[in-house]
């Protein structure tokens, strides 16, 4: 017998440039471009990750992080069970937007929302910020902390995975129809969404 498909919706979220797209793409394709296009609006990707009891169908938004886009990314994370906010370690500036973003989430978003916060680019020289103080941070407000390269391909799997293990064994993502309808509609709005486009490996673009 097939194992049961669970549903849920994970928005990326983080500063302009942090990596959130190459995140993204790395994981859902296994892909990496170095080539930076901002993403404009959000973006929509999937990939299903099989545990050994259950598989987890991922619905992944990945949201701009350019300031005149934050207002949308309210769309985006309505409704999300799970949330990668996601900061470059590389730059300090990045790592205190990721924590805005924390307190917009417990602020507005779902209650049991599950916030994993993300530091991207370790294959970098000069870090701005240590694994000790991000650390430090996500030990006080209780969320998991992981390092990565979207790059290099370091570490991005087991970010997902593990997210993956603490969602629900059921499905949670039942607005999807609701929510493509909207993304359509602001599509339509902004002109169309993302900026990965030219990288031609968004779904949705
Ligand atoms: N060295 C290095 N560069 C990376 C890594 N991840 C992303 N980049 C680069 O960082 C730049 C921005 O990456 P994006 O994924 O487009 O950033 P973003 O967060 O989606 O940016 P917005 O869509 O504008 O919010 C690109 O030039 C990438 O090639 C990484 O792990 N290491
Ligand atoms: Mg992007």
């Amino acid at each position: 017998m097939g194992k049961t498909v669970c549903s849920h919706k994970i928005v990326i979220l983080g500063d302009m440039g942090v990596g959130k797209t190459c995140l993204s793409i790395r994981y859902s394709y296994g892909k990496f471009s170095s080539t930076h296009e901002a993403t404009i609006g959000g973006c929509f990707l999937t990939k299903d990750e099989e545990l050994d009891d259950h598989v987890v169908k991922y619905e992944i938004w990945d949201t701009a992080g350019q300031e005149r886009y934050h207002s949308l990314a309210q769309m985006y994370y309505k409704n999300a069970i799970a949330a990668c906010v996601v900061f470059d370690v590389t730059n300090r500036e990045s790592f205190e937007k990721c924590q805005q973003w924390v307190s917009e989430l417990h602020e507005k978003a779902l209650p049991e929302i599950l916030i994993t916060i993300v530091g991207n680019k370790i294959d970098l020289d000069g870090h701005q910020v240590t694994r000790e103080e991000a650390e430090g941070y996500c030990k006080k407000l209780n969320l998991q902390y992981y390092e990565v390269s979207a790059k290099q391909n370091i570490g991005v799997d087991k970010v997902f995975r593990e997210i993956a293990k603490r969602l629900p064994a059921e499905s949670t993502n039942r607005k999807k129809n609701t929510l493509k309808e909207k993304k359509k509609d602001q599509d339509t709005k902004t002109g169309g969404a993302g900026g990965a486009a030219g990288a031609g490996q968004c779904t949705s673009c």
